[in-house]
């Protein structure tokens, strides 16, 4: 009969299986068809001392990775995501922006993460303010010069949910995790031989955290996918642009030229911003210069 466990950890094509009572078993995938996410509850047997999966348990939601090679699935039945980002390295809001309708769109909150507050920005604290306009709640943290606050603002926010972190590196997404897992975090701890030799890779990892919940590390991580999605829906996930009234004289208006279009008229009123325009106008081009579809 197969048991149910999580899937805790991702490097590659390998991943950990942690058991209802506390095992943990490699596990071998079986197919395409069968590739389980961290995040994952899934159905497996045992062979040998390690466990292939028989199943996937319906997902809540899912989440894509993307870098320059492709689109991935990243992490599955996600409560949150802690956007973490900082005055150094500087804040990209479109990292902000896509995160946040990665987050709406599968139907996750966003948690805006500002670290580093020791660092005066007023450029941080505006992309800040902004981020928070368009509906994600927000915390301001110092994990070097006030860890003690950094911490119960954050184990506030996180205990007992299901918490995926994602930020550039060196905002102090691991500064932050550590405060949070002390010695349960682990770092590049992974190696495996492939092909070309020794390779070390780092994990998508999930660390307990409550009950019932959970914080997931993301090394490596750049950016959302978003390549799943269907590019009509795009305005529903951009608060700003759900928000404009009225209604498109075309059914199929991709609001960029059309006449009698709400969406370019709440951008002439300036309840939508030009630079929100251009973005949702990148993500369009994106879309036609790069037809990639994600691997499932
Ligand atoms: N001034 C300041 N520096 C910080 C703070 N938090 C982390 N740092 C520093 O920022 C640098 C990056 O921190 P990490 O925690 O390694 O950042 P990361 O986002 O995990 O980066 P990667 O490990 O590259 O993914 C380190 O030198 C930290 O000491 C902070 O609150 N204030
Ligand atoms: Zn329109």
């Amino acid at each position: 009969m197969p048991e149910l466990g999580r899937i805790i950890a991702r490097f590659g094509q390998h991943s950990i299986i942690a058991t209802d009572d506390g095992h943990e078993y490699e596990a071998v995938r079986r197919g395409k068809r069968l590739d389980a996410v961290v995040g994952d509850r899934v159905s497996y047997t045992l062979h040998h001392g390690s466990a292939a999966i028989e199943a996937i348990e319906p997902r809540r939601n899912l989440l894509y990775r993307e870098d320059v090679e492709r689109t991935k699935p990243l992490a599955a039945n996600v409560d949150q995501v802690a956007i973490v980002f900082a005055p150094q390295p500087a804040p990209q809001r479109e990292f902000l922006w896509r995160a946040m309708l990665a987050c709406a769109a599968a139907d996750v909150d966003a948690l805006l993460v500002l670290n580093k507050i020791d660092i005066e920005s007023p450029t941080a604290r505006t992309v800040f303010d902004a981020a928070c306009a368009l509906g994600a709640r927000g915390l301001c943290v110092s994990a070097k010069t006030q860890p003690a606050e950094a911490y119960d603002a954050l184990d506030r926010e996180c205990r007992g949910r299901v918490t995926l972190f994602v930020g550039h590196s060196g905002v102090g997404k691991s500064s932050l995790l550590s405060l949070l897992l002390g010695e349960r975090l682990r770092v590049g701890e992974l190696s495996q031989r492939s092909g070309q030799g020794k390779q070390t890779t780092t994990a998508t990892r999930w660390y307990p955290y409550g009950d019932d919940g959970a914080l997931i590390d993301s090394p490596g991580f750049q950016s959302f996918g978003l390549h799943h999605l269907n590019v009509a829906e795009l305005p529903e996930w951009m608060p700003d642009f759900a928000a404009a009234p009225g209604a498109c004289r075309f059914a199929d208006c991709r609001h960029l030229e059309e006449p009698d279009c709400r969406i370019r008229s709440a951008l002439a009123a300036g309840t939508i911003a030009p630079e929100r325009h251009a973005f949702y106008r990148r993500l369009l081009d994106e879309r036609e210069s790069t037809p990639r579809s994600p691997r499932r």
